[in-house]
C-alpha cells in the first residue's frame, strides 16, 4: 500500500528544513511544485521547481490571497486514483496528481503574540493552506500530508519509496488536528480571548493582584514557614510560550520554605506559579514535609507515570526511573499490578524511592508499598483503606495531586546569566506504524506493543537511556552515563536473566554497533531507536547479523 512520490507540492511559511527536504525529494526524482517564496528558495538552492502559477496558468492574485485555490491544484490533491473514473477525468482535464503535500500555515498565533492588531492579523489567517491540508488529508488514500517540520526527516528517508497507508493515515489525523487547532485560535481571537488553547481544567477566577516574587530567606532552625492563608485561586498562567512562562515566574509566590535544598547547608523554598496544577499544589495527606529532593524526584516520577494512558506506575530514585510499568493485561487491580511490575524491575534501587501512580492508589497497591521502604507516594487519589494502611508508616509522605493535574506548556532551566526555556518533549504523533523497519522481519503485535511501551518509557529516563522491557514493564534500565555503551551494560546487568527475549529502546541513536552488540549478546528480541548515526549501516548490520528486528523512529527523546 505504499504510494511512491512522483509529484510534491511544497508551500511553507516556516521555511526551516524545506531546502534539505526538497533536495532529498529531487534526488529521488520527485517533481517539485511550489508557491511564490517557497519556490524561489528552492530555485535559489539550485533545485528544479515548477511555480504553482505555471500549473494553474493564473498568477498569484490579491496580494497572495489567491495562490493555490484553483482546480488545477485541488483536483490534483483530491483525485482518488483507486477509482478509474477519477484517473480518467484527471487525464481529460490535463491535471497531474500529487502524492506528497508539505504545508505549514501563515503564523497566525505568532502574529497575534507579536502585538499585531486588526487587518494585520486578519491577513495572517491562512485560507489556501488549510484547504490544501484538509484536501490532502481527506485523500490520504493517495496523498501524504505533512504539516510538521519534524516529519521532514522521515519524508526525506522515504523519498524514493513513499509512505504506507498507515503512515498516511497518521499524518492525516495530525493534519486535521492541526487545522482544527489553527481555526480554534482564529475563533478565540475574534472572540477577544487569548489565542492560545486554554488549559484542560476550567480556569478559576482571576486573582485580585498577583504578589511579587518572594525571596527565600534563611530559615533559622530549618522550620518550614507556615502555609499561607488561603487566598482566592489565581488564574491559570498561560505557559505555552517562553514569554508566558516568564510572566508566570514573575508572579510566582512562595508556598513554603523547605528545611534545606539539595544539601543541608543550602537554603531553599518552594514557589507556585499562578494557577499551577502540579506537584507544587499536591496535598500532603500524611508524613513529614516534602524535601527539595522529594519534589524533584516526585515530579520526575509523575512525568514518567503520566506519559501513559494506561494505568502506570514509575518508581524513581535521584530523578531517574528505576522501574516503569503499565498494568498487566486483564489484571484484577490494574494500578497494583503496574506497581508490582515497576518495583520488580529493580527492587534494590527502589529502596527509599519515590512512587508515582497515574490512578487512585488501591488497598492492594498500598499493602505492597507498605512493605517497601518508600519516601513518597504521589497519586491522583488514595482509596480510604489504602490511606489507612499507608498512614501507619511514619516515614512515608502521601501526596494527592490537585484535580486536573497538568504540566506547564514550557520548561525552564537556569543557566548562569539567564534562563533556558523550551517546549516539553510531548512529541506523541507517531506510533510504530510510522517507524521504519531497518532490519529483521515483521514482529508480532505483542512485541510491537512492547517496543512502543519501551520507546515511550525511555523518554523519562535521563542521559543515554537504554530501557529493556517485557510485557509492558521495564526489566532493566541503563541511564545517567556519559556514554551509551555503559548504559547498555547497566541495562543488561540490571535485567539479568530477563534481558533474554526482552525488547530494547534507546533514546538516541547508537553511534557505533558496540553498545547494540551488548544488548544482542544478552539476547534481546527487537530494538527501537531513532537512527541517524553516520554509522547506521554498521548498527543495522549488527542487528541483521543477529537476526533481530530493528525499528528507526526518526525522532529522539533526550532528557538530561
Ligand atoms: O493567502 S492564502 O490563504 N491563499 C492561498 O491560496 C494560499 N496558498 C498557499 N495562503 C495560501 N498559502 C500559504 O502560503 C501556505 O499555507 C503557506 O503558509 C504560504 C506559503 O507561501 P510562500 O511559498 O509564498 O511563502
Amino acid at each position: 500500500d505504499q504510494v511512491p512520490f512522483r509529484r510534491a507540492l511544497l508551500s511553507v511559511s516556516d521555511k526551516a528544513g524545506v531546502v534539505e527536504l526538497g533536495e532529498a525529494l529531487a534526488a529521488a526524482g520527485v517533481e517539485l511544485v511550489s508557491t511564490g517564496s517557497t519556490a524561489k528558495l528552492l530555485a535559489d538552492a539550485g533545485l528544479p521547481v515548477t511555480e504553482v502559477a505555471r500549473v494553474t496558468g493564473f498568477a498569484e492574485a490579491l496580494d497572495g490571497r489567491v495562490k493555490t485555490l484553483h482546480p488545477a491544484i485541488h483536483a490534483g490533491l483530491l483525485a482518488d486514483l483507486r477509482l478509474e473514473h477519477h484517473e480518467r477525468q484527471l487525464v481529460e482535464l490535463g491535471i497531474a496528481p500529487f502524492e506528497l503535500v508539505v504545508v505549514n500555515l501563515y503564523p497566525f498565533v505568532e502574529t497575534v503574540r507579536s502585538g499585531a492588531e486588526g487587518d494585520a492579523v486578519v491577513e495572517q489567517i491562512d485560507i489556501g493552506g488549510p484547504a490544501m491540508v484538509r484536501a490532502s488529508a481527506k485523500n490520504h488514500a493517495n496523498v501524504a500530508i505533512v504539516t510538521d517540520p519534524r516529519v521532514y526527516p522521515l519524508i526525506a528517508r522515504a523519498a524514493g519509496t513513499g509512505l504506507t497507508l498507515l503512515q498516511r493515515r497518521a499524518l492525516a489525523r495530525d493534519a486535521f488536528a492541526h487545522t482544527a487547532a489553527y481555526d480554534g485560535a482564529v475563533a478565540r481571537w475574534f472572540a477577544g480571548e487569548p489565542v492560545e488553547a486554554p488549559a484542560a481544567p476550567a480556569a478559576p477566577a482571576p486573582a485580585a493582584q498577583a504578589e511579587p516574587p518572594a525571596l527565600v530567606e534563611p530559615m533559622p532552625g530549618g522550620t518550614p514557614a507556615a502555609p499561607p492563608a488561603p487566598a482566592p485561586e489565581p488564574a491559570a498562567a498561560d505557559t505555552s510560550s517562553a514569554s508566558g512562562l516568564l510572566r508566570a515566574v514573575g508572579a510566582a509566590t512562595l508556598v513554603q520554605g523547605l528545611r534545606y535544598g539539595e544539601n543541608s547547608h543550602q537554603h531553599a523554598g518552594l514557589f507556585a506559579l499562578p494557577g499551577g496544577r502540579g506537584i507544587t499544589q499536591a496535598e500532603l495527606l500524611h508524613g513529614k514535609p516534602m524535601s527539595f529532593n522529594n519534589y524533584v524526584d516526585a515530579d520526575a516520577a509523575l512525568r514518567a507515570a503520566y506519559d501513559f494512558h494506561e494505568p502506570a506506575v514509575a518508581v524513581v530514585k535521584h530523578a531517574n526511573p528505576c522501574g516503569i510499568a503499565i498494568a498487566a493485561p486483564g489484571a484484577a487491580d490494574p494500578i497494583a499490578s503496574a506497581h508490582e511490575r515497576a518495583h520488580a524491575c529493580d527492587p534494590v534501587s527502589a529502596f527509599g524511592g519515590v512512587i508515582a501512580a497515574n490512578r487512585t492508589v488501591t488497598l492492594a497497591m498500598a499493602e505492597t508499598v507498605a512493605g517497601i521502604f518508600t519516601e513518597v507516594v504521589v497519586a491522583p487519589d488514595f482509596e480510604p483503606e489504602a490511606l489507612e494502611v499507608l498512614s501507619r508508616k511514619k516515614n512515608v509522605r502521601l501526596l494527592r495531586l490537585p484535580e486536573g493535574y497538568a504540566r506547564e506548556g514550557s520548561e525552564l532551566r537556569q543557566v548562569s546569566g539567564g534562563l533556558l526555556v523550551q517546549q516539553p518533549d510531548t512529541f506523541d504523533a507517531f506510533s510504530s506504524h510510522t517507524w521504519r523497519r531497518a532490519s529483521g522481519s515483521h514482529v508480532s503485535d505483542a512485541v510491537l506493543a512492547d517496543l512502543e511501551f519501551a520507546w515511550r518509557a525511555c523518554r523519562s529516563v535521563k542521559s543515554n537511556a537504554i530501557l529493556l522491557a517485557s510485557g509492558g514493564a521495564s526489566v532493566g534500565v541503563g541511564m545517567g552515563q556519559v556514554n551509551r555503551l555503559d548504559s547498555c551494560r547497566l541495562a543488561v546487568a540490571r535485567a539479568g536473566e530477563r534481558a533474554a527475549g526482552s525488547v530494547a529502546a534507546s533514546d538516541a541513536f547508537f553511534p557505533f554497533a558496540d553498545g547494540l552488540q551488548i544488548l544482542l549478546d544478552a539476547g534481546i528480541s527487537a530494538v527501537v531507536q531513532p537512527g541517524g548515526s553516520v554509522r547506521d549501516d554498521e548498527v543495522i548490520a549488527a542487528a541483521e547479523a543477529a537476526g533481530i528486528t530493528m525499528y528507526l523512529t526518526g525522532e529522539r527523546h533526550f532528557a538530561h
